[in-house]
């Protein structure tokens, strides 16, 4: 249910989002004293500068991991977080997420509400597309996170200049079309958090990115536990903004085995608030049946080169967008196989417009799924690029323009899929199989 895009909304969104693989080495493991955990009985039970030997546990209590190792450069963001909130105290801003939000991108959102509302700044939580994944849908229902979709058509009958801010959370404006008319209506980009690689030259008041974490989750688990809001069991509506949190995590850590210390300190702390009962719930959401023939579209048309599993799954529709990153996620599982990608051409009914949305998942580490769609699918005429990615997952979205449309007869929609099936595949394997010569003028 995350959604991995990059300039694109990244389809893996639901599930998947897309974010950067990135193999740098985690900063704040090097950052941070060592400790020992749980206390060595014979030496010292916090190695950081307890000079007086003394160990008591009480001391190893207050000097808890998930309280207070803060490394001296996050100290520093919330310092300047808290003085960005404060200057903007009392007024309205506007959260934007990317256009298929995933639970990392909801959970994070929901708690920078929570924290904006202790320097009573008002939000509103907005989103351009579709909530695609089952448990996206789930969460949200279960939990219910305050969310406004704005349509693109929507969006220019509001009274924007209500914001004084744009935040942008789990995204960095690329893959939500709600940009520009925010853009045009001139509100300035007040905050970006974010773990996926750097997508644009945005210039925000205050950019916390941080590509080497797993989920935005952490780094918003990490503001709480530097006491920018303190949560409260008692409270219904921290205990499920929680349990997004915790949903978040997993599903941005593929179930946290890809979790790095940090995530794990971050769902180590949320489990102390969470509801195991309503996660339960929002996991045992069912696939619906379009998904199912999605996925079996794409076990049928997969073709395997040098351990890379591509599979075009046709047309669906925009409602059934998050399949394409399930059924990455399923195609990845096979033997042999390291990474997958499959895509689609997803119709929007309301809006006739079709974009190809393509997923890239994968299991070899040093492949980097960021680099390697801006390399295969490159850029628009503004230079953004139409894909990109995060760690172990990625995803890409090129729109079709004057060849939309649904009107057409069958034969003409089966013309135009082979068209963008045939280009898309010849992108991709010219990285995966370099050796192959491909037709000239086919760049
Ligand atoms: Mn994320």
């Amino acid at each position: 249910m995350q959604s991995d895009s990059t300039s694109s909304a990244d389809p893996l969104q639901e599930r998947s989002s897309f974010d950067s693989l990135s193999l740098e080495t985690n900063s704040f493991a090097l950052d941070r004293p060592a400790i020992d955990f749980p206390p060595n009985p014979n030496g010292v039970a916090f190695s950081g500068n307890n000079s007086n030997g003394n160990n008591n546990y009480q001391e190893y209590r207050v000097r808890s991991p998930y309280d207070t190792l803060r490394s001296p450069e996050q100290e520093q963001k919330v310092d300047q977080f808290r003085k960005t909130l404060e200057r903007h105290r009392g007024e309205r801003q506007v959260i934007v997420l990317q256009d298929f939000p995933d639970p990392d991108a909801l959970s994070s959102a929901w708690t920078y509400k929570l924290i904006a509302q202790k320097f009573d700044i008002p939000t509103d939580i907005v989103y351009a597309g579709t909530l695609s994944h089952q448990e996206n849908i789930a969460l949200v229902k279960l939990t219910g996170i305050p969310l406004q979709r704005w349509t693109v058509q929507a969006v220019k009958t509001k009274d924007l200049s209500i914001y004084r801010g744009v935040v942008l959370i789990d995204n960095q404006g690329t893959t939500s079309q709600l940009m520009g008319t925010l853009r045009e209506a001139n509100i300035p980009i007040t905050v970006i958090i974010d773990h996926h690689s750097l997508q644009d030259d945005l210039t925000a008041e205050f950019v916390d990115i941080r590509t080497h974490a797993r989920a935005t989750a952490t780094i918003l688990t990490q503001y709480i536990q530097a006491g920018l809001i303190k949560l409260d069991s008692n409270i219904s509506e921290h205990v499920k903004c929680a349990t997004a949190l915790m949903h978040g995590l997993r599903s941005d850590t593929n179930r946290l085995m890809q979790a790095q210390e940090e995530d794990f300190l971050a769902a180590a702390y949320i489990s102390r608030f969470y509801d195991t009962q309503l996660l339960n719930a929002v996991l045992q959401s069912a696939r619906s049946r379009p998904v199912m023939d999605v996925i079996e579209r794409s076990l049928k048309n997969r073709t395997v080169q040098n351990s890379f599993s591509i599979a075009g799954v046709g047309f669906l529709r925009y409602d059934d967008r998050d399949a394409i990153p399930q059924a990455a996620d399923f195609l990845v599982t096979e033997d042999n196989v390291h990474t997958a990608v499959v895509y689609g051409i997803v119709h929007d009914e309301d809006d006739e417009i079709e974009i190809v949305v393509g997923s890239l998942r994968t299991n070899k580490i040093t492949l980097d799924p960021d680099e390697f769609l801006k390399e295969a699918f490159g850029q628009d005429a503004q230079g953004r690029f139409f894909g990109g990615g995060r760690s172990q997952a990625g995803g890409f979205e090129i729109p079709i323009r004057f060849l939309s449309g649904f009107a057409e007869n069958n034969e003409y929609s089966k013309l135009k899929w082979n068209i963008y099936d045939a280009q898309v595949k010849q992108k991709l394997l010219r990285l995966i199989n370099p050796e192959q010569n491909y037709p000239k003028g086919v760049s």
